[in-house]
């Protein structure tokens, strides 16, 4: 097998426009893999559309039909057969080498291989690949299906119809830019004798064996001629099958007693095996090969009934995982931008804030293969939604077709990595059936249930029996239970931010919490560099462009209710609203852990976003972190202490997720603002169990306050730490917030100590206030007077940050709060 990659000497033209759309040069240079987008901002022919409200301008891109074309020499390669391989195309598109059809594609998330020993030629060649424009296929597609199309969807455009990755077309999250291009590698591949099709690995752990079985598929370029060989190397052993000629199926498998075994992170190491596979023909020469970096685990879902409901619990390696962890979209909207060096950040970060698990959510992509290399590496593990969102899908064709041919392919592709653990049917469809009114538009037309309730069980059960499968978030188990109910499977809360305060979080105890989420404007950093406005408000118009949400702002302010007054200035707004938003979800995954094991995973919407944007964002649109990232690193940590409301009554609960026993002291203080000790409780030992929740009573005098308005507890186990409020922030008779700040140059910053001489609440650095790529190692620390504490900075000078302003880079609840009472 050689293999020649395509990937320079490409131009793109523009083949149809709507009238609307500017003039073009008859062609610029294209990258491939890449996409239009990229290729018109390369050429200087549009602007960045992240930047101010350029977006609405550059609709025309996605409503264009566009050429992708190569000339390229070819020597004349000796092989029998030559493939082209096109690993991606977005979406509908139409290839021809040398003036003769090679085929037509309709599916950005599958990949296609065509048989070109006819049309190439010795000398110069020329490929042409042409796509029609997104919305002109989706339209054909209605066309074809009539009132079958024309069902309930929540976002705009042709999502439900057409096989492309759907926040595309816009989401509450992200623009609409409706990409087109060549977005994964084209190959040619030579190769005689036979190829390695499909490969369907099966790496398990069985009791103490590591267990990795090959479902090979042999393409042969001449059936009748030859045999040929399959050889499996991996941890040290051999395991060699024949093939007899014409044979298009085998099985290979390789068992190692005693592996080394592969864990989330935190509860053991992420050891990996070299696996390779050759293909070698009768004579021993190699033919084809194929190589994967695996882990043996075994997992599956526990959903055994019990006095409450069902279980929702993953099970690794024979023991229940809490999955503390966030929803994963699209990391740019241009997804060739997405680099392994930014993949190995965004998950890195991940993992720093303690998450053990991602959830690839349906409305994007089955990501490549670099994702979850990644999350295998860094022990971080995958929930992988097929991709269907907050929309019905038609179950005729063509849809169906593509669709199980996406399935099949996504499940071979994703099948050799060890961090995924479970496959989930789509995203909020079957919640959309019951409860948002779906059902009347719908009246017997289909709707998707097939696919999530049939057809990919069905397609899991055959390819990955390794790995179980669930068919929606939300999804209680059963047609007959609410999708959404507390009891059973996976809930989804969405009350709490679009109706409610986070209080209501303590109303629910789900079994499984996959999206609960709450909006903060991005980084000041990351908000400067994506608009241009002298004088940015929050319904200014390029911040407003920047929040996609319906009623977004409205809904932050709502959010403050009883935390803290409206804020009067950008800046305050920018700092309260992050604040309230790394609050809000504190207060939820706090609450949802002290449940464990009732409550088995918290999943936050959302983990990133795919540019710079009002969103519920932990990391912004460039990569910075909000407070809420320093709230998750917090809330997720493997040793929690939490004070809880339990009945009338205060409890602290150790939430203990690491791997050893925590057998600590324990201590409860209530103290003053003014820093005076009020009542004390100590206990010598408290006793929380490996993977275990222990509650602590908190003795009735000390949980109630003299002036609650005053007052706060402070409890300490171990390394935890735990505070318990009386009352919202805007009760609370916070002093003047006064501290003392000394900064010292470190090899790769500075260490800046805070010293408190008030009681100080929520202490927070916004560094990347004077230098963009400044980082702080920590954020929301509470300080008692008299108390300090040192904050590492990376990326800033010590002069840079001492001739800075720093009315608003370091900030604190005090000061927000405080015009409550004036
Ligand atoms: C759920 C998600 C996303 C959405 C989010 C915030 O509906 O599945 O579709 O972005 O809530 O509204």
């Amino acid at each position: 097998m050689k293999r020649q990659t395509l990937d320079t000497g490409w131009t793109l033209s523009r083949l149809r426009a709507p009238s609307s759309a500017p003039a073009l040069p008859n062609s610029v240079p294209a990258a491939v893999p890449g996409n239009v987008h990229l290729d018109l901002m390369a050429a200087q022919l549009i602007t960045d559309p992240y930047l101010d409200v350029n977006e609405i301008s550059q609709d025309w891109i996605g409503r264009s039909a566009w050429r992708y074309r190569l000339a390229f020499d070819w020597d004349g390669e000796d092989a029998e057969r030559i493939d082209l391989s096109c690993l991606g195309l977005d979406t509908a598109a139409r290839l021809e080498l040398n003036g003769s059809l090679l085929g037509e594609t309709r599916n950005m998330h599958r990949s296609y291989r065509f048989d070109i020993g006819n049309q190439l030629k010795s000398g110069r060649n020329e490929l042409i690949v042409d796509f029609q424009s997104a919305y002109e296929h989706g339209e054909e597609v209605r066309k074809r299906l009539g009132s079958a199309a024309d069902i309930p969807q929540n976002y705009p455009g042709p999502s439900n119809l057409i096989r492309k990755m759907a926040c595309n077309f816009g989401w509450d999250w992200g623009p609409t830019v409706v990409t087109a291009g060549i977005w994964k590698p084209v190959v040619i591949e030579s190769w005689s004798k036979a190829r390695l099709g499909s490969i369907r690995p099966e790496i398990t752990l069985q009791g103490s064996q590591g267990v990795a079985r090959l479902h090979v598929e042999i393409e042969w370029a001449d059936k009748g001629t030859d045999s040929a060989a399959l050889v499996l190397s991996i941890g040290g052993k051999r395991v060699e099958v024949r093939v007899a000629q014409g044979e298009t199926h085998a099985l290979i498998e390789c068992r190692i007693d005693n592996p080394q075994v592969w864990w989330p992170h935190g509860m053991g190491g992420q050891p990996l095996y070299d696996l390779d596979l050759q293909l070698l023909g009768s004579d021993g020469a190699a033919l084809d090969g194929w190589k994967r970096r695996v882990g043996f685990r075994s997992v599956r879902l526990d959903t055994t009934p019990d006095e409450i409901g069902s279980a929702f619990t993953l099970v690794v390696n024979d023991v229940p995982v809490f999955a503390r962890g966030a929803n994963w979209i699209p990391d740019d909207c241009f997804l060739p931008r997405v680099t392994r060096e930014r993949y190995r950040e965004r998950i890195a970060q991940a993992r720093d804030a303690n998450m053990n698990m991602l959830r690839v959510w349906g409305g994007g992509i089955y990501e490549t293969d670099t994702f979850y290399e990644e999350c295998d590496a860094a022990g971080v593990m995958v929930w992988q939604d097929f991709l269907f969102a907050c929309a019905t899908y038609p179950e005729e064709e063509p849809v169906h077709s593509e669709i199980e041919a996406e399935a099949r392919e996504a499940i071979t592709r994703l099948m050799p990595y060890a961090s995924l653990v479970i496959w989930n049917g789509n995203n909020e469809n079957i919640w959309g059936y019951f409860d948002w009114g779906w059902q009347d538009v719908l009246g017997n037309r289909p709707w998707g249930a097939g696919y999530y309730l049939d057809l990919l069980p069905k397609v899991v059960a055959e390819i990955d029996p390794t790995r179980p499968y669930w068919p929606g978030s939300p999804y209680s188990g059963s047609m007959e239970i609410a999708p959404n109910a507390d009891e059973h499977g996976c809930k989804h809360i969405w009350d709490v931010w679009n109706e409610v305060g986070y209080e209501t979080y303590r109303n629910y105890i789900p079994r499984f919490c996959s999206e609960f989420g709450w909006q903060a404007p991005p980084t000041f950093a990351t908000l400067a560099q994506s608009m241009r406005e002298k004088d940015p408000a929050p319904a200014s118009p390029a911040v407003l462009h920047h929040q996609k949400a319906t009623g977004g702002n409205d809904k932050l302010l709502q959010g403050l209710e009883g935390w803290f007054p409206h804020p009067e200035n950008f800046d305050n707004w920018l700092f309260v609203t992050q604040l309230n938003q790394a609050r809000a979800i504190s207060y939820g995954i706090d609450h949802m852990r002290s449940h464990r094991p009732t409550c088995m995973g918290t999943i936050v919407w959302q983990l990133n976003d795919c540019w710079p944007v009002t969103s519920w964002a932990a990391i912004d649109g460039a990569g910075r972190k909000k407070p809420l990232w320093y709230a998750l690193k917090h809330s997720y940590a493997p040793h929690l202490l939490t004070i809880q409301p339990r009945g009338d009554r205060l409890a602290a609960i150790a939430v203990n997720d690491a791997t050893l026993f925590w057998r600590v002291p324990f201590t409860v203080e209530r103290f003053d603002f003014t820093g005076r000790l009020l009542a004390r409780h100590h206990v010598w030992r408290i006793l929380c169990d490996r993977f275990e929740n222990t509650d602590i009573e908190i003795p009735t005098e000390l949980a109630t306050a003299g002036d609650p308005r005053r007052e706060y507890l402070r409890a300490r186990l171990g390394d935890a730490e735990a505070w318990w409020f009386f009352e919202k922030d805007m009760q609370l008779q916070y002093p003047q917030p006064r501290f003392d700040i000394e900064s010292v140059q470190t090899t790769d910053g500075i260490a800046v100590t805070i010293t408190a001489q008030s009681f100080l609440r929520d202490v927070c650095l916004f560094v990347d206030r004077i230098s963009p790529n400044a980082e702080v190692d920590d954020m929301l620390v509470n300080l008692a007077p008299g108390e300090s504490r040192t904050f590492r900075v990376k990326g800033i000078s010590k002069e840079a940050f001492d001739d800075a302003d720093l009315s608003a880079v370091i900030r604190t609840a005090n000061q927000v709060a405080e015009r409550a009472h004036h």
